[in-house]
This record gives C-alpha cells, structure tokens and sequence, in this order.
C-alpha cells in the first residue's frame, strides 16, 4: 500500500478528511506534553514554515518544506518544532501522498479549528523541495521577540502584510506557551492556552510590568502567571497597532474574520498554485524551477 505509482492513477482521490482525522487524533494524544495538547506547537509550525516569505524576490514561504533540512532547521528561532515534525512524521508515513509543506500547513488548520477557532481556507498544492536542490534561506527572517514595533513591521511588512493583519496574526498567542529551553522567555499569555480566543487582546489590555529575573526581557500581569514578550507590548504601544487591539478584544467575531483571513494568506505566501482540478493528486505537481 505504501508503493506511489509515479503518475498517479486518474482514479487516485487524495483523502484530505482522513488526513484531517489523523491530526486531530494527534492533537491531545499525549497527556504529558505541555498543557495537555500539540496543538499550539504545531501552529508555530505552519508560522514558522511560512513566515519565511519574502515579497521582494519570492523566496521563502511553507512551499519546499525547507526546515526539514539545515540551516533552517537550527535557526533558534525554530528550536522545538523538530518536536512538532515529529508527532506529523507517523500521518505523512500514513499519507505518503500528501506532500510536508501541505501536511505543515493543514496540520495548523486543523489545530487552530480543534482549539474553537475559526474555520480557515487552506488548499493543497504545495510541494516539497529537496535537500540538494534548495538555496539556503538567510536566518533572520523570523522576527525577533526582543525587537520593536520597528522590527515587527520590517518582517511582517516583507511578507506583504499591513498593520490591520500584523495584530491579528498575533493573537494566536492566545495558545500556546513560551519554553526556557525553546526561546528563553517563560510562560502563557492566557489562562486557557488551549483554547483558540481573542484572550491575547482582552489579557493586552491589563496592567503589565516587567518580570524581575535574570532572564531577557518579558511582562509579567499581576498573578506573575502570564506573559508578554516585548513585540507583544508593542501591540499597546504603538498607536496604529493598539486601534486593532481594542477592536479585536470587543469583537471577537471580528478577530476570528480577520484572523483566518490573514492566517489563510500567511500559509499560501510564495505557493505556486497551479490551476486545477482538486481530484487530481497534489503528488504530482510541476517540478520547481
Ligand atoms: Fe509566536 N512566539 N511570535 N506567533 N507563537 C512563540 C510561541 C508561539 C513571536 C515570538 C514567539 C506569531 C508571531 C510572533 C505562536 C504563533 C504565532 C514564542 C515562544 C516566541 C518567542 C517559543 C517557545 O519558547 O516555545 C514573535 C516575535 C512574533 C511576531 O513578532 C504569529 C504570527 C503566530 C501565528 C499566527 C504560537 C502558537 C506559539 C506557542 C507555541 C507553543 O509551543 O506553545
């Protein structure tokens, strides 16, 4: 069953929902694991695979599949997704037609929407690159959470996104958590990290200072218990971004409408879609230039 006939047969119908299953069953699979779920590790996946887009030459974005190989890899930015590669490797042996870039992609899709939050349109079409075959993506491209409203929107403007979707965009960190041993910066942003809201903005909008520890630079809310990185800060500081703070922690709607729109673009970003027939298998896309 494992053998992928070269050209698929006309019959062949990729099987997007049974990929859909097999993620979700790997989402709360491991009690162990950080607060009892992969999803939010495997969002920063579909992020960081995508995240590397640059407009101005076309290069970088989830299409290769790249960080399966170095440099990419061991960028710091990227440490612990090898763990998010790895809860995925079982589902792409399984699916052996599905390509990573698709099965990255559609694996933080199916997280964002397990976790209660909106429906996002994803489509298939991304293939992957080989090891030999792909130039070495600069580090540096990721944003850097030490780093100002200046730095923000250096990286998220290169990837030809404007303020409106930088600050929704970031309200995914209303999941998820931040690890000593990933980034050096320590704990949630909300009390319930594995639930997909607009708890990053109403939690924003509170009284924060910063931790006193040896660590770098992070806010702390008045429990010690929650956390803001410095670019999360600037979200408040800054007034263009603040406007879309106060927006999304009234309407969450709104959030969830902007959210999965960009975060739809965010995925798609440097993705050479051809234009066809979503019957035919996603195996066999052009070969990349
Ligand atoms: Fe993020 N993020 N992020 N982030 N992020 C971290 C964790 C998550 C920045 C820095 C960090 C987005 C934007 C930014 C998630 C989704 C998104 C961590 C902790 C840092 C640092 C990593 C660790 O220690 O494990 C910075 C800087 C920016 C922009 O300026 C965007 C955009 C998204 C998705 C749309 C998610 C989810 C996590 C939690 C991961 C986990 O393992 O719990």
């Amino acid at each position: 069953s494992s053998a992928i006939p070269a050209t698929p047969s006309k019959d062949f119908k990729p099987d997007y929902q049974a990929v859909r299953a097999a993620i979700e069953d790997v989402l709360e699979s491991n009690d162990e694991y950080d607060d009892g779920s992969y999803g939010p590790v495997l969002v920063r996946l579909a992020w960081h695979t995508s995240g590397t887009y640059d407009k101005n030459d076309n290069t970088g974005g989830s299409n290769g599949a790249t960080m399966r190989f170095g440099p990419e890899s061991g960028w710091g930015a990227n440490a612990g997704l090898g763990d998010a590669r790895d809860i995925l490797e079982p589902i792409k042996k399984k699916f052996p037609w599905i390509s990573y870039s698709d099965l990255w992609t559609l694996a933080g899709v199916v997280a964002i929407e397990a976790m209660g939050g909106p429906q996002i349109k994803w489509r298939p079409g991304r293939s992957d690159k080989e090891e030999n075959g792909c130039v070495p993506l600069p580090d540096g491209r990721l944003p850097d959470a030490s780093r100002d409203n200046k730095h923000v929107r250096d990286v998220f403007y290169r990837m030809g996104f404007n303020d409106q979707e930088i600050v929704a965009l970031m309200g995914a960190h209303a999941i998820g958590r931040c690890h000593a041993d990933r980034s050096g910066f320590v704990g949630p942003w909300t009390f319930s990290p594995t639930t997909f809201s607009n708890g990053y903005f109403t939690e924003l909008k509170g009284k924060w200072h910063k931790k006193k520890w040896n660590g770098p630079i992070q806010y702390e809310d008045k429990t010690g218990e929650l956390m803001m990185l410095p670019t999360d800060m600037w979200m408040v500081w800054d007034k263009k971004f603040r406007q879309y703070v106060d927006l999304y922690a009234k309407d969450q709607d709104k959030f969830f409408e902007d959210f999965a729109a960009a975060f739809s673009k965010l995925l798609e970003l440097g993705v050479p879609f051809e234009k066809r027939d979503f019957n035919t298998s996603p195996s066999s896309p052009k070969p990349m230039a």
